[in-house]
């Protein structure tokens, strides 16, 4: 199967626009009518709901910033009663507070729509055997690919997360065809495979659904080797829905934003719409939502956008694959940096691991990048010579790639803590 909705998602650029418009009217009077942050904002700045007449005034309207929602914690940004709210989810992120989002039952339907074009272009079909290993639970990835799957039809094995060895003899013997998880969780299940008496062979896998947080392409090419598929990149957010907000087609030239539901901007530091292809804060429209349908949300996510067409004949715009969010970026001695350049620049080496942590403080008021690494299976530490040389090389190498002079420290095999669902890779001690 090659669309899940095939009218939708090759409508051309013009009615998809029209679409939009239509979408965007009805969207804008219903908040104004029924939430009081966005009518005060729109009335600060004197918009009214008659101003939207076509999707090009979106630049018009005012936007949504996380804090705005958990300043309304919990249900104050809420356009219907919590009557009709059939499910909540939550993320608690860095700072704590909670940011809470509701459903309705059209919501609900909604999201698993675009989970299901999603799965689609992973080559997920009714034969499948697709197996969730994101957490089921506040976190929105376990349930979000869970309910698409089974609108297509698929068999679901809802395994969650964590218990690596339970995972692994569940993908094994119920004969999973597509596997669901975060990018580092599937190189951790990857290493795994050996030490529980399993061979990659003997699995019937053949694609990996994997987002949640940034991965580079010398990850993808790690994870396809040693799990022996097909690696896709999903992308989503809770405040928007959660996974299926965009996913790579067969091409992997980027992920395709469903447009009907989610309207995308790339904006400046400023705000101001950036020219196509270039890259900027990805900014996010829900254009279908009931129960807390959010305007400009600004996503803090930085990629491109791409409208030209693609070769899987779907016409909706492509983000690029994310760079990472500007609250991960690092600034060490002044140089911007993202940890998924110092990902790239490891495993562009052999003898590392895909396994990582970067460790920054503050030593005589200077930055200092300490890059950890694990060495992979079969190259030892006591081996200097070897060991000297392949230091030397990485620190080269992300020389070259970020122009940062970093210290590499490295671990035995297996010695840096794993994550069963997003990794975290940094320590900044300086804002401790
Ligand atoms: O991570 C939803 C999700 C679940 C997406 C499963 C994909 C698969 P949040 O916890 O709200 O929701 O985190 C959203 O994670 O703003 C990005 O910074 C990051 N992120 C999500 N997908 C990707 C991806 C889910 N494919 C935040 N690549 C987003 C890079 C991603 N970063």
């Amino acid at each position: 199967m090659k669309y899940y909705n095939e009218g939708i998602e090759t409508l051309s650029r013009s009615q998809l626009e029209n679409l939009q418009g239509e979408l965007l009217k009805k969207m804008v009077a219903y908040v104004y009518e029924r939430v009081p942050f966005y009518r005060a904002k729109m009335d600060a700045t004197k918009v009214k709901p008659a101003d939207i007449k076509s999707i090009r005034d979106i630049v018009k309207l005012p936007f949504t910033e996380k804090t705005d929602l958990r300043d309304n914690y919990p249900f104050g940004m809420f356009a219907v009663s919590q009557n009709e709210v059939v499910r909540v989810h939550a993320s608690s992120g860095t700072t704590g507070k909670l940011t809470v989002v509701g459903y309705t039952k059209s919501d609900i339907d909604m999201w698993a729509e675009a989970a299901a074009r999603s799965l689609t272009m992973a080559g997920v079909t009714a034969e499948s055997t697709v197996h969730i290993a994101y957490g089921y639970g506040m976190f929105t990835g376990g349930l979000g690919v869970h309910y698409g799957a089974e609108k297509i039809g698929a068999r679901v094995v809802p395994a969650s997360s964590g218990n690596t060895a339970r995972q692994l003899q569940l993908l094994k013997d119920f004969e999973a065809t597509t596997l669901c998880c975060t990018p580092s969780y599937a190189a951790y299940l990857a290493e795994s495979l050996k030490s529980n008496g399993y061979d990659i062979k003997d699995f019937k896998l053949k694609s990996g659904v994997f987002g949640a947080e940034p991965w580079t392409e010398a990850m993808r090419g790690h994870i396809q080797k040693s799990l022996n598929l097909r690696a896709f990149d999903i992308y989503g957010l809770s405040e928007i829905t959660g996974p299926g907000v965009s996913m790579e087609c067969e091409f992997q030239n980027g992920l395709h934003v469903w447009e009907d539901l989610f309207y995308p901007e790339i904006l400046d530091a400023e705000l101001n719409p950036v020219p196509g292809g270039t890259q900027g804060e990805l900014v996010f429209t829900t254009l279908a939502k009931e129960a807390i349908p959010l305007i400009r949300y600004r996503t803090r996510d930085l990629c491109t956008l791409d409208t030209s067409a693609c070769k899987c004949g779907r016409t909706h715009a492509r983000m690029g694959k994310l760079l990472g969010r500007t609250d991960d970026m690092l600034i060490i001695r002044g140089v911007n940096l993202f940890p998924s350049q110092i990902e790239a620049a490891l495993l562009a080496q052999g003898y590392v691991s895909p396994n990582y942590h970067l460790l920054v403080s503050r030593v005589d008021n200077t930055d200092v990048l300490e890059v950890q690494v694990e060495l992979s299976d079969g190259m030892f530490s006591d081996e200097v010579k070897k060991l000297e040389k392949l230091r030397a090389d990485i620190i080269k190498k992300i020389f070259s790639v970020t122009g940062l002079n970093v210290l590499v420290r490295f671990f035995n095999p297996g010695s840096l803590p794993r994550s069963e669902g997003k990794a975290a890779r940094v320590t900044d001690t300086r804002k401790i």
